[in-house]
């Protein structure tokens, strides 16, 4: 059983999804807008979705607080059986969804089907962490006093997730959401619809099967309006944003000028440190999948590689020839390792960072360019490319989404320390090293300023059972793994006297 062929007609809304809910308003309340989702791959238009109005999304959150009242009091490992159930549907459909996200996205097919096996992932740990929502009990300092913590669900949980991980870092929010008893309304990236609505069906059955209430999974359709209207909504109890650095900045004003709660995943500019006491046999290929995968388009993609100046020449011959066999086209056509950009405005941003880097006086060691003729029609496809920079340049100090890959040198490790933190954001970082003093150093509280620090393997490609964030105009949020469930609860101190008297804290004494 398939979820392809791809809808060829708009979607309407209140096309059966199972019962994870998508409004279904009377066609009256419709614009008629859509969002057409066009394939970078090939260029073709593969979906056109109709765009939620002010109305839809007043009716999505009316139905997820009504699903909300249900759904946090079903037992919590009763809801993680419920996403157990999930976790081998993606299972079953995992070809299908990863070659749609390979489709509508653009990453090469096995990176498509990496992203389905995070869900898998986290579903899995969902399962488990909902037999774990843990408290602490305390000892109280009254007599015949028991103190303790509950964590309860929070409500509404409203997840506004990226085109360049556009089901996975759904799942990370929405999986441990719902063991914790909350209900998820999703905007996904409206470059990337598709791929929503299909995991919305793949549910489907497993919410409807489990009689669940409609409303535990929404989703809403849109752009920056979308946006806003849930970060501006007291009804939405947590916002979870993952983009630009820009869009997270404009969410958390907004959601802290209604003292909401939100979890930020915004821009990373992750730098790899290459020693002179590393392997180079395992650092060059590191280097190349975090630069170049998913064509630079990770939040987590290697931009920045500092390298030690006995050692540069070296390197930069190693990298040139390793960048010379790349080749670039279709991602689903798996002899391929690079696919296309999003979009024509991607590779717009690109080319301007190309020409910025030119005037600024950057040498290209890999030159850079835009590929067309045959397979490449859809004028997404662009070479991957490594320039010798300076780390203060402002080029060099913001996110550019493509496979720009900037070639940097150290002498001293702290000074490579210093370069690897002298930029704004603060996702992740590694270091090639086999001395240990190093590794150490790196990792210390005088180390790495990043949520994420490695030694001996890329910044890209975490594994989900660590949290997942980082510092700085990242945002500080933290996602997935470890303890990062307790952003989806709220936190209750109970004390409850079990004695004959009413003896104060603190000793004071208050007599009648
Ligand atoms: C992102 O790019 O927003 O660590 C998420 C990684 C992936 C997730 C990236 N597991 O590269």
């Amino acid at each position: 059983q398939s979820i392809l062929p791809l809808p060829t007609q708009p979607v309407k809304p209140g096309t059966s999804t199972g019962q994870a809910f998508w409004p279904g308003t009377a066609e009256r309340d419709h614009t008629g807008k859509t969002i057409d989702s066009y394939s970078p791959a090939d260029g073709q238009l593969i979906a056109r979705v109709h765009l939620s109005t002010r109305a839809d999304y007043d009716r999505v959150i009316q139905t997820a607080q009504a699903a909300f009242a249900e759904w946090r009091q079903v037992p919590a490992p009763r809801r993680g059986d419920i996403v157990r159930q999930m976790g081998d549907q993606f299972r079953r459909y995992k070809r299908d969804l990863g070659t749609l996200v390979s489709y509508e996205m653009g990453k090469s097919l096995q990176e498509g089907l990496g992203e389905v096996q995070e869900i898998i992932d986290i579903c899995d740990f969902a399962v488990g962490q909902s037999r774990q929502l843990y408290g602490l009990s305390m000892h109280s300092e009254r007599p015949a006093h028991r103190m303790l913590e509950q964590w309860h669900p929070l409500g509404i949980v409203g997840i506004i997730s990226a085109f360049n991980f556009p089901v996975a870092v759904w799942s990370w929010n929405a999986m441990l959401a719902w063991v914790c008893g909350d209900v998820c309304v999703w905007k996904p990236s409206e470059k990337t619809p598709l791929t929503a609505l299909a995991c919305q069906q793949i549910i489907g059955d497993v919410l409807r099967n489990n009689d669940v209430p409609e409303g535990v999974s929404c989703l809403v359709t849109g752009g920056r309006d979308a946006g806003e209207w849930l970060a501006r909504d007291p009804r939405v109890a947590l916002v979870s944003a993952t983009g630009s650095t820009r869009m997270g900045k404009a969410v958390a004003e907004t959601v802290a000028g209604r003292l909401g709660k939100s979890l930020l995943e915004l821009g990373g500019n992750n730098a790899i440190i290459v020693s002179d006491h590393a392997d180079l046999d395992m650092a060059i290929p590191a280097i190349v999948f975090g630069a170049v995968g998913t064509a630079g388009q990770r939040c987590t993609t290697t931009r920045r590689l500092i390298v030690q100046e006995s050692i540069y020449d070296d390197v930069k011959n190693r990298l040139k020839n390793a960048y010379a066999q790349l080749r670039i086209g279709n991602p689903l056509d798996e002899s391929f390792h690079v696919g296309p950009l999003i979009d024509k405005q991607a590779v717009a941003a690109y080319q301007a960072t190309v020409r910025e880097i030119r005037e600024l006086g950057g040498r290209f060691v890999v030159e850079p360019g835009v590929l067309d003729g045959l397979g490449f029609e859809s004028g997404c496809y662009v070479r991957p490319c490594i320039a010798e920079a300076e780390n203060e340049w402002p080029v060099v100090q913001r996110e550019t989404f493509a496979p720009i890959l900037y070639l940097l040198s150290y002498t001293t490790l702290d000074d490579a320390i210093a370069q690897q933190n002298g930029v704004p954001q603060g996702l992740s970082s590694s270091i090639f090293t086999l001395n240990m003093r190093e590794a150490e150093r790196f990792l210390s509280m005088a180390g790495s300023d990043c949520g994420i620090a490695n030694v001996n393997i890329g910044t890209s490609g975490a594994e989900i059972g660590g949290a997942f964030g980082g510092e700085k105009e990242t945002g500080g949020g933290r996602e997935s793994g470890s303890d990062a469930w307790k952003a989806y609860m709220r936190r209750q101190t109970n004390t409850i006297n079990y004695g004959t008297t009413m003896p104060l804290a603190q000793g004071i004494t208050f007599e009648l």
